[in-house]
């Protein structure tokens, strides 16, 4: 059996019950066949695949609380910190009823490839909790985030493990997550990202993640001969990254027709009013259902189903496997060019396997939504030099990493005989830098 193989069925067998670390694991492992035959004895005789999928520690605690009614509640809390061979650990915390340990150590496995994309010095981490943050109080979601941070605060830190949002965690929860580590350590410093504007948080850092989603797809598609422009765009979610997403694609002259939450979705034959979005969803906390009742243009649907619309490009921003064989097919018959992922890991293997086959140009989530860490990095810059850079300085960074990460897949790609597999493009140039890394530090 070649050393690939070899490391996938023991992790099949080790971890046959975490389905999405296993899935994530051989989408990345099985396109670095060719990087790995060149040197497979010395990869081998350093157990560097081994090292690789195994995170540096995994930590899972109790988190107990207390409601409005006055009852006490437990979650579970976790933070996995996967591999630091290039920086200090960095990775969001995902709050949704969920979150298991597979969920997190595919995120964190992911993140570590994502995070060396950047080309800035980071490493890959995940965290969360089962905790729902839906219909909480704001006493509550402080009372939660308190005590999360109570044992968090232990194994974090500017240069150790930078933790940042994800689903669920936004600009409050960090806010009260920053406030309890800085009252516990007595120390000003920046342990978190996407923290507000007035308290070390950077320009940009809300926007990041969507508006580098458009970057590069804007990019994917130049250099294939498309413009972005008058193109229709699907996409999926209605949370930080789909909200940007949604308003960077309507600035650089796209119409976007459909967005989505976890009840239902909505087509407007208009274009969605990114206004009267954020203000359902940012604002008010409420259902989608709202945006079709405030907007003669548009309907709504219960359920999922924004791949059945027609369009040009879709861009998945809601969550894990949610854009199936099914969707696929339809995308393709409708007549879609391309799909880029704003979420992590959206489309499923057989999905992604299906669209490459029929000739979509497909960017995956660990290049496509690299903005949003790329700016945290840029955040925890700004923090050690403690000054605070414009809005225009951030997002031209921005810019330009997402610009360079598509040409470092495409070449990437090229070089090992895949041209235009971006998939397989994204995983060796994240690869390259991790494992040059780990094999300069020796075993550890
Ligand atoms: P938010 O919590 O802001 O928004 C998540 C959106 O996705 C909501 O509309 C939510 O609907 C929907 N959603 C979540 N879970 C499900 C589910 N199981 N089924 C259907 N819909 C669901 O999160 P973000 O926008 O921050 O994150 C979205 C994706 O992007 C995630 O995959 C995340 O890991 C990834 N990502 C985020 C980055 C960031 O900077 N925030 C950076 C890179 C990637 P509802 O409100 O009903 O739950
Ligand atoms: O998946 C991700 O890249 C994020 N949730 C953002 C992580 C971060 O540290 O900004």
């Amino acid at each position: 059996m070649d050393y690939i193989d070899e490391v996938l069925a023991e992790l099949k067998e080790k971890y046959a019950d975490q389905t999405e670390f296993l899935q994530a694991t051989q989408e990345v492992l099985e396109s670095l066949r060719g990087v790995i035959a060149e040197k497979e004895d010395v990869y081998r005789h350093e157990a560097l695949l081994e090292r690789l999928v195994e995170p540096d520690r995994q930590i899972l605690f109790r988190i107990p609380w207390v409601d409005d009614k006055g009852n006490a509640k437990v979650n579970r809390g976790y933070r996995v910190q996967f591999n630091n061979a290039i920086g200090p650990y960095k990775g969001g915390l995902r709050l949704h009823p969920s979150v298991n340990l597979s969920i997190i150590k595919f995120l964190g496995f992911e993140q570590i490839f994502k995070n060396s994309l950047t080309g800035l010095p980071i490493g890959g981490g995940k965290g969360g909790s089962d905790f729902d943050p839906k219909g909480k109080s704001d006493r509550e979601i402080l009372a939660f985030c308190q005590s999360f941070m109570t044992e968090l605060y232990k194994h974090i830190g500017a240069d150790t493990d930078v933790p940042a949002g994800d689903i669920g965690t936004g600009a409050r929860e960090i806010g009260y997550l920053f406030g309890q580590y800085k009252r516990i350590r007595n120390i000003y410093e920046g342990v978190l990202t996407g923290k507000g504007v007035t308290y070390g948080g950077s320009l940009a850092r809300t926007e990041a993640t969507g508006y580098g989603l458009l970057y590069l797809t804007q990019e994917m598609l130049r250099c294939n001969g498309y413009a972005l422009e008058g193109k229709t765009v699907c996409v999926s979610g209605s949370g930080n990254v789909a909200t940007y997403a949604i308003q960077k694609a309507q600035q650089l002259g796209a119409k976007v027709v459909t967005a989505s939450d976890s009840t239902g979705w909505v087509y407007d034959s208009e274009g969605i009013d990114i206004d009267l979005l954020k203000q359902i969803k940012e604002v008010k906390r409420a259902r989608i259902s709202e945006y079709a009742k405030a907007r003669p243009s548009a309907e709504y649907h219960e359920g999922r189903g924004v791949w059945q619309i027609k369009c040009d490009v879709a861009l998945p921003c809601a969550t894990q496997n949610e854009l199936c064989i099914e969707d696929a097919q339809l995308l393709v018959k409708n007549g879609c060019i391309a799909v880029a992922e704003g979420a992590n890991m959206p489309t499923t293997l057989e999905a992604t396997k299906y669209l490459q086959q029929n000739g979509i140009l497909f960017a995956p989530g660990k290049a496509a939504n690299a903005g949003g860490v790329a700016t945290s990095a840029l955040e925890m810059s700004q923090n050690s030099e403690r000054l605070n850079w414009s809005f225009d300085e951030v997002d031209n960074k921005l810019k330009g990493i997402m610009i360079s990460i598509f040409h470092n897949m495409e070449s990437a790609a090229k070089r090992y005989g895949q041209e235009k597999n971006y998939v397989a493009g994204a995983n060796i140039a994240g690869f390259d830098k991790v494992a040059n890394a780990m094999l300069a530090q020796g075993i550890v």
